[in-house]
């Protein structure tokens, strides 16, 4: 009997959930509590970490999991780190459902890096008016360059000090649209845009801000993860799960 623990937390996985309830599967819709009022999802919902690699693989076994779906952020390595691990442990079947990476267009300025670290690096050291659309677990590195002001994006307001003295902080959840974006954009006199590499609709609008306001953007590249079974859509997703064999799938690179 297949039992489903689908990993959430993208725009993906709340489109996979609707797809799994509409076929009536048994599953489970995991969250890691990161945020106050996490979007409902059309499948019983589980939220917070399961305790490490051993943890999951625990939960794996005591829940009766036979297949888990990793449809996490491309950021969320830990996590998926953690689900290759679990699933070999407890012998369950895994695939990641992953939106591929934005690539530049021949009229955008991204200045590519693949860290944080290097991110505040190429920020200039003064004057500079920088959104910086990477939610709140990220923000203490850009302390070493004070001299700039931060537009920061967060989905709830910030519990403690920010360790930036010249901020402005926007609270807003996506998916956003390229005109909000814009008007953001231009509302702040924004001169640098630092983005993660998410992929995926819900993130992309102030790509495409940037691109119409000739902005520069730091783009950060994608933490590695583990090799594993890897599809770039729902419906692929769901003939793997069926076992049709027209799945299409290849591992991850
Ligand atoms: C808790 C679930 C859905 C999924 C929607 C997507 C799109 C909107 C855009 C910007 C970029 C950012 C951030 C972002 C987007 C979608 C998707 C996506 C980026 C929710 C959600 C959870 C989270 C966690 C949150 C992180 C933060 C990252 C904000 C729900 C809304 C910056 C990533 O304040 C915090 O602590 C936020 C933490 C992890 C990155 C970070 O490191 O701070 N996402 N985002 C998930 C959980 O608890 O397991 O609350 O409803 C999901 C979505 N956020 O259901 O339709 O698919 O990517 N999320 C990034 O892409 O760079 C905002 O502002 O332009
Ligand atoms: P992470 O750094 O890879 O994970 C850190 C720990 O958080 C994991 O080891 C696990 O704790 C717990 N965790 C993460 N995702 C979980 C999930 N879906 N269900 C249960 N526990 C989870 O993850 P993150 O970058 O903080 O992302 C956390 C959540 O936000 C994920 O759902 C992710 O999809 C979503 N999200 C992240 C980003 C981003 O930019 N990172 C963007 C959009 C959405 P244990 O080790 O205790 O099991």
């Amino acid at each position: 009997m297949t039992r489903i623990l689908l990993l959430g937390g993208t725009t993906e996985a709340s489109r996979l959930a609707v797809a799994l309830a509409e076929a009536g599967m048994d599953g489970v819709f995991s969250y890691a509590g990161r945020t106050a009022r996490p979007v409902t999802q059309p499948l019983p919902l589980r939220v917070g970490g399961f305790g490490g690699g051993e943890g999951l693989a625990a939960f794996l076994k005591a829940e009766g999991i036979t297949h888990v779906i990793d449809a996490t952020h491309p950021f969320a390595a830990q996590m998926s780190a953690n689900a290759v691990y679990a699933c070999e442990r407890a012998n369950v079947a895994l695939c990641a459902l992953e939106r591929p990476a934005w690539q530049a267009q021949l009229s955008d300025d991204w200045r590519h890096v693949d860290n944080l670290a290097e991110a505040v690096e190429a920020l200039p050291e003064v004057g500079a008016r920088v959104f910086l659309a990477i939610g709140k677990q990220n923000l203490a590195a850009f302390a070493g360059k004070p001299g700039n002001h931060y537009l920061l994006r967060l989905v709830d307001p910030p519990e403690g000090q920010i360790p930036l003295p010249d901020k402005t902080v926007e609270i807003a959840r996506g998916p956003f649209d390229v005109a909000g974006d814009r008007a953001l954009l231009q509302a702040h006199g924004i001169t640098h845009v630092v983005s993660k590499n998410a992929g995926g609709s819900g993130a992309e609008a102030k790509l495409q801000a940037a691109r119409d306001l000739g902005l520069p953007v730091i783009m950060i590249a994608r933490p590695k993860v583990p090799q594993r079974l890897t599809f770039g859509t729902v419906p692929a997703v769901m003939a793997w799960l069926s076992g049709r064999p027209d799945h299409g799938a290849e591992p991850s690179a």
